[in-house]
């Protein structure tokens, strides 16, 4: 026994972990060892805090924050005057190779119900291309615009590194270059019963989960990211979801909007029309720009509106971001902790008499951190509406408008809108190769200049992968 380590969790009223101690073999000991190092025990009044703060809604004195608006609310939606002013920008920085993408990919995605990391699950409606395909052909396409291709840096969890790592391979990485593809693993955070004792998910082990899409920032510091970018002269990180489907890697628009605003972080949101909607709002509070959760939304604000009717708090979050390298690596640096939040959640536990248990109701305490939580933090902060249907498609869910189902039918509702106004007709399933088009009117565009989509059999199923 590592009489130092038992001393400092009984120190910090944590001593329960060692319960089963002496049932344990050498090997159960050693690995049980290596965990409990890994808890920052100076951590805890931080969590209790998190979990107290649950109770008291933070005070917040909040208003609606200014955003570059879309010009044109019409499929397929034209860039506002503002953004489009910025594309040469954007581009230039795409074609110096200053941009890199970065997709978190650590969630464990229990909504979807999947076995396995979200980004292998099988989504186009034809050829059943997975999430992380889409994506890295998504890039692809935006290194033979540009003659240089973003490299990829994947945030993912201890619980799916391997199988994520192995499917990149399995697949030759979908094309893109090796060393242009960066796996990193998050931190952990230990959970808490209602005593404010750490979980014990077996004998041997505690629980622990992924720190939230906010760990981020210290994983891309500590594993050595953030100085690979600069070697490779990155200046801007986009940051995309695994879930968001229609989500654009890298936007020439909004990058040199970033640029010329000379943002730290920058933003898309679109507008929210149903209070109910379970995405942050970007708003002011006490004049600083921050998202603030639905869940820390009370009813009165979520429905209150404006003299035009819609909601006073329109703002979306879609969880797009840009990050400057520089300032991430400041953040870093100076051990800026973004703040925890604490959810009451189902956590496996070993019961006083040593039975695992795995609980139907909530029973304890996990904390994350939020990405949007450097918003505050950074000294200019823009703010770009985009088209829903354009931009935001995330699957989330096992059924419903974000299930598989409902996520292929938007989908398809939407490039075949794109595929009526060019060539005049509806076909009854539709998929584009990413590869393809970007979005609606680029591949609007490209049909009206095609002699072979003039052909095309619009009655039996499309599936675009050339023009
Ligand atoms: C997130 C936003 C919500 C809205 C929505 C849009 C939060 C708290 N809420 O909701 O405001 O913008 O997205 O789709 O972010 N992830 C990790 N590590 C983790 C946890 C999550 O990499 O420890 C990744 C996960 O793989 C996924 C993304 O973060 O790519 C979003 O995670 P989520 O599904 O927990 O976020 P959600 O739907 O609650």
């Amino acid at each position: 026994m590592n009489e130092e380590l038992k001393a400092a969790f009984e120190a910090a009223s944590q001593g329960h972990v060692f319960k089963w101690w002496d049932e344990l073999g050498e090997r159960q000991r050693r690995r049980m060892t290596r965990q409990l190092e890994k808890i920052d025990l100076g951590r805890l009044a931080e969590m209790r805090a998190a979990k107290e703060a649950l109770k008291q809604p933070k005070q917040r004195n909040l208003s609606p924050a200014p955003a570059f608006a879309l010009s044109d609310e019409q499929f397929p939606y034209a860039l506002a005057n503002a953004a489009r002013a910025m594309v040469p920008q954007g581009e230039k920085e795409l074609r110096n190779g200053r941009v890199a993408v970065l997709l978190v990919a650590g969630g464990q995605g229990t909504r979807l119900g999947f076995d396995g990391p979200k980004g292998c699950y099988e989504v186009l409606p034809l050829s059943g291309m997975t999430l992380f395909e889409v994506f890295a052909r998504k890039l692809r396409r935006v290194g033979v615009e540009y003659g240089r291709t973003p490299p990829l840096y994947v945030m993912v969890g201890n619980h799916n590194e391997a199988a994520t790592r192995d499917f990149f391979e399995q697949h030759e990485f979908f094309g893109l270059n090796e060393d242009d593809v960066k796996f990193f693993a998050q931190g952990e955070m230990p959970a808490l019963d209602a005593d404010g004792k750490l979980v014990m998910e077996h004998k041997d082990a505690p629980f622990t989960g992924p720190d939230g899409h906010g760990g981020v920032v210290q994983a891309l510091h500590d594993k050595g990211m953030l100085a690979d970018m600069r070697e490779r002269g990155i200046r801007v990180i986009s940051y995309i979801q695994v879930d968001n489907l229609q989500v654009p890697v890298a936007d020439p628009a909004f990058i040199g909007l970033h640029l010329s605003e000379g943002a730290e972080v920058s933003l898309k949101v679109v507008r929210k029309e149903d209070p109910g909607e379970r995405v942050g709002i970007f708003c002011h509070d006490d004049g600083v720009p921050c998202i603030v959760e639905y869940t820390e939304f009370s009813d009165e604000q979520a429905n209150e509106r404006g003299d035009d009717g819609r909601l006073k708090y329109w703002q979306g979050s879609i969880a797009v971001h840009l990050l400057g390298v520089d300032f991430l690596m400041r953040l870093a640096e100076r051990g800026t902790d973004l703040p925890l939040h604490a959810a009451h959640k189902k956590v496996p536990y070993v019961d006083d008499q040593g039975n695992e248990i795995k609980p139907d109701e909530p029973n304890a305490w996990k904390f994350e951190r939020f990405v949007f939580d450097v918003i505050p933090m950074a000294s200019n902060v823009v703010c770009l509406e985009v088209p829903r249907e354009e931009q935001f498609l995330p699957l989330k869910n096992a059924d419903g408008p974000f299930g598989p189902e409902g996520v292929r039918q938007s989908y398809q509702d939407y490039w075949a809108k794109a595929v009526e106004q060019a060539l005049g007709k509806r076909p009854p399933q539709i998929e584009v190769d990413p590869l393809v088009a970007e979005n609606a009117r680029d591949l609007i565009e490209q049909l009206v200049n095609s002699q072979a989509a003039k052909s095309w059999d619009l009655a039996k199923p499309l599936h675009i992968t050339k023009l």
